[in-house]
């Protein structure tokens, strides 16, 4: 099966990790297509830059029904544009963030999350609550640290992730953490070796999970809201993103 992974920030290097994220868990027969977004923020790190992401995110989807993709990981951990991408794909399409919770919410009783930035994490409390995850999630933690410094060799990040796992597990109760930022993926074997406990990383989470989801046969819903778009003209710069009407037979 192929799956396609798509970073919907701008930054190849990201994409890089995430890729060999994807690669180390995929199956031998999945192939994992990882992408970088072609227009958009480098790095998204609020509503805005959420919202301006969806595009390229969404040309990477409608690119992937065109090549017979047969389902698709949003790699940022706000899982942005996640229903409009579920509206035009047929097979199924999953956030890191949604799928890294649901695994944490099969490990443990009680998860804390680690993000990057102090405005990220109220993002994130925002999706524990959309997803119903508040019985699950303990807290969301920031590392207070912009997203692009994950990537910067000399910084610090690192050091500041195992310092906030360790307060999590001493102050929250929790028995698994949720990497909260898709370019955290690479940290993941060597926090779970250090501190002996579930760290997941929703880029490996929601590959298994799709991969599982298309071999049970299981398509995204066209019933209801997931339905594909009305179609009808769309003006100006995105005029090429309108849906094209069914054709006939
Ligand atoms: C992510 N931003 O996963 C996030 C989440 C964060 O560009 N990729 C991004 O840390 O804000």
């Amino acid at each position: 099966m192929r799956i396609k992974v798509i970073n919907p920030n701008t930054t190849p290097s990201m994409t890089e990790t995430i890729a060999a994220a994807a690669r180390a868990v995929a199956a031998p027969g999945t192939e994992i297509l990882a992408v970088t977004s072609a227009t958009g923020p480098v790095s998204i790190e609020g509503h805005y830059d959420e919202a301006v992401s969806v595009i390229g995110l969404l040309q990477e989807i409608h690119k992937g029904e065109r090549d017979g993709v047969d389902g698709y990981v949003i790699a940022c951990f706000g899982d942005p544009g996640l229903l409009a991408a579920r509206e035009i794909a047929s097979g199924p399409v999953l956030g890191i963030a949604e799928a890294a919770m649901h695994a944490a919410s099969f490990l443990s009783t009680g998860f804390s999350i680690i993000t990057t930035l102090g405005r990220t994490r109220i993002i994130a409390e925002q999706l524990v609550r959309n997803y119903g995850m508040e019985h699950h999630c303990r807290r969301v933690r920031a590392i207070d640290l912009p997203v692009l410094e994950l990537e910067n060799p000399q910084s610090d990040a690192r050091r500041m992730i195992v310092e906030e796992c360790r307060s999590a597990f001493e102050q929250d109760g929790c028995g698994a953490i949720v990497l909260g930022c898709a370019g955290m993926a690479d940290l993941t074997a060597a926090l779970t070796k250090r501190f002996g406990v579930p760290v997941i990383d929703g880029v490996g989470a929601a590959v298994k999970m799709v991969e599982a989801l298309v071999g049970l046969g299981l398509k995204t819903s066209k019933r209801g809201d997931l339905a594909y778009p009305l179609s009808k003209p769309f003006t100006g710069r995105l005029s090429d993103m309108a849906i094209a009407p069914p054709r006939d037979g």
